[in-house]
């Protein structure tokens, strides 16, 4: 009998497909994709990737046609609470957060308008592509307003009469400067996340996707982290360690022949600084080499 498959869903085409493809390769699945593919062949592990919208992502774990899915916290929240209003409970399952896909879904207002904390959101119109993050927040505030609900191009609702301020994504904030608009409070802070559908898998798969998130978690264990090699005087030991970030037990090595010096081994898991090299060596530190790990399992 063939083995079983596991079925995972990213986006076809958009913000998250390069960070999810660049993922999955780190942690080592090569596909082969045809251009304009639907669907790529694992051909190192039982995995193939399902290429689709980001807003049909949730619906597919959901509908059990795929096992696993990455997709933005906003979209996959704005579908919890469709599903809740409609008296469906959600058949998916955040196993992850990951690294990418970082944006907020902001309430901004016209740049001159006065804005005095959400109690000045009563009695207004909001345009978004969220009603139902938006309708939580404002629930949640006990605020009336009214929910303006558009597909798409939010940010020019204002300028065009439909409503008095808007409730979208914003990562660097260039499109609401561009549209004279001010970010007021955050409704949500989103992220890429990887989805599972809650039923149980056959073995085979479940195994699979035990080894997929335990490599998951060494990429991006690994990201920012650094192997740090450095000799050090004995007398110094202590606060050297101190300095070294993110390091819990670095290996510590007699130097043959100095007996007063050590050298220190130990992975850093937070940027090293050049300012840190810089009071490193002030400490004593010599011979300090900074070095990127590539794979990382703990
Ligand atoms: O075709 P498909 O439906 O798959 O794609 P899409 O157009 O719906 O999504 P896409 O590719 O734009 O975004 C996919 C996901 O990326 C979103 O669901 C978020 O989780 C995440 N993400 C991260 C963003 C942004 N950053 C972002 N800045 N999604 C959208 N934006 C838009 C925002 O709506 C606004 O128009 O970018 C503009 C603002 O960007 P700044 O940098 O000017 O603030
Ligand atoms: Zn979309």
């Amino acid at each position: 009998m063939d083995e079983p498959r596991l079925k995972l869903a990213i986006q076809k085409s958009g913000r998250l497909t390069d960070p999810s493809l660049d993922l999955l390769t780190r942690c080592g699945l090569k596909i082969s994709r045809g251009k304009d593919q639907l669907m790529a062949y694992g051909e190192n592990m039982p995995l193939d990737v399902l290429f689709v919208r980001d807003d049909d992502i949730p619906d597919l774990v959901q509908e059990d046609v795929c096992d696993l899915g990455l997709v933005g916290l906003n979209v996959l929240e704005e579908k919890r609470l469709e599903l809740a209003a409609r008296g469906h409970p959600a058949r998916f399952e955040q196993v992850r957060k990951l690294e990418f896909g970082r944006c907020r879904l902001s309430l901004a207002v016209p740049q001159g308008a006065s804005f005095e904390g959400s109690s000045s959101l009563r009695g207004k119109r909001i345009a978004t592509t969220y009603p139902f993050l938006l309708e939580r927040y404002l629930r949640e505030r006990d605020l009336h307003a009214e929910i303006v609900t558009l597909s798409g191009a939010v940010e020019i609702a204002p300028r065009l009469g439909r409503a008095d301020l808007i409730c979208d994504l914003v990562s660097t904030g260039s499109t609401l400067q561009a549209n004279h608009l001010r970010e007021v409070e955050t409704v949500l802070e989103s992220h890429a996340v990887l989805i599972r559908t809650p039923l149980a898998l056959p073995p085979l798969k479940d195994e699979w996707v035990e080894r997929l998130l335990m490599r998951i978690d060494g990429v991006q264990q690994v990201r920012e982290s650094k192997y740090i090699m450095l000799h050090a005087p004995r007398a110094a030991l202590a606060q050297i360690r101190k300095l070294l970030p993110g390091s819990e037990t670095p290996t510590i090595i007699p130097l043959e022949g100095f007996p007063d010096k050590v050298a220190i081994h130990a992975v850093c898991r937070e940027t090293v600084f050049w300012e840190t090299l810089e009071s490193l060596k002030k400490a004593g530190a010599s011979a300090v080499l900074v070095l990127p790990v590539e794979k990382m399992l703990v």
